[in-house]
């Protein structure tokens, strides 16, 4: 049963959409921690807009908000970051500091370039917007794909190698970049530009098989 929109409940709620890839990246980390949890139903891009109230848990309008217990919160980074430290599970940081800042840094580049040049340069320009019978932005597009070129091959480097983005062992960082790959890659483009990098394309095979990626539909198309 779902509890009221307002009553505190102590499993965590994540309010969003399913397809959102900021959404994604906390319900992929409470599932990785074995965290039971509830998505909430909220679209920002609905027709009539966000629920009545919204905007007290995120002013600014975005998703996903996050409640647990009673304590609300906004900012995927801060989310991930609360849900691995509050509760129980598996630990998706790791101990060593100058690891742990590689995590972080992952986690920056993927919001601050990845985000946008992967998600609406290339998939939406590519995908999204001719699904919907809409022109592409071809010059957006070329300029997307030299960004998300420049993300790759950045992220990649600094695997040096690794299994996961920050090591041997999973992480926040590939927590966080998941949803943003297995968007970029439905684009022809997108999915050339990851085989050009086969330590991230290797990476990404073994994310695609995870339970937690495919419980949540993700590398399903
Ligand atoms: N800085 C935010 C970004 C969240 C974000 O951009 N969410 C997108 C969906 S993936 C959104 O709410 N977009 C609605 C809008 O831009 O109005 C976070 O880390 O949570």
């Amino acid at each position: 049963m779902t509890a009221p929109d307002d009553a505190p409940a102590a499993r965590p709620r994540v309010f969003g959409t399913p397809d959102s890839v900021y959404v994604r990246i906390v319900r992929l980390t409470l599932i990785e921690k074995g965290v039971d949890h509830e998505l909430v139903p909220v679209d920002p891009f609905a027709p009539e807009g966000l629920p009545p109230g919204y905007r007290e848990r995120h002013p600014f309008g975005r998703i996903p908000a996050f409640e647990h217990d009673g304590f609300r919160l906004y900012e995927t980074g801060a989310i991930t970051r609360y849900v691995n430290e509050a509760l129980a599970g598996p630990p998706l940081l790791p101990d060593d500091a100058r690891a742990r800042a590689r995590a972080n840094q992952i986690i920056s580049i993927a919001d601050s370039y990845a985000y946008r040049a992967l998600v609406w340069g290339v998939y939406v320009e590519r995908v999204e917007k001719p699904a919907h019978g809409e022109p592409s932005d071809e010059a957006r597009l070329v300029g997307a794909l030299d960004e998300a070129r420049l993300c790759l091959a950045a992220i990649e480097a600094l695997m040096a190698g690794a299994p996961f983005l920050a090591g041997p062992q999973l992480s926040l960082a590939d927590l966080h970049l998941a949803p943003m790959i297995d968007y970029v890659r439905q684009a022809p483009e997108g999915a050339a530009l990851l085989a050009a990098h086969p330590g991230l394309a290797a990476w990404w095979a073994h994310m695609a098989a995870r339970p937690s990626l495919q419980q949540l539909g993700l590398a399903a198309r």
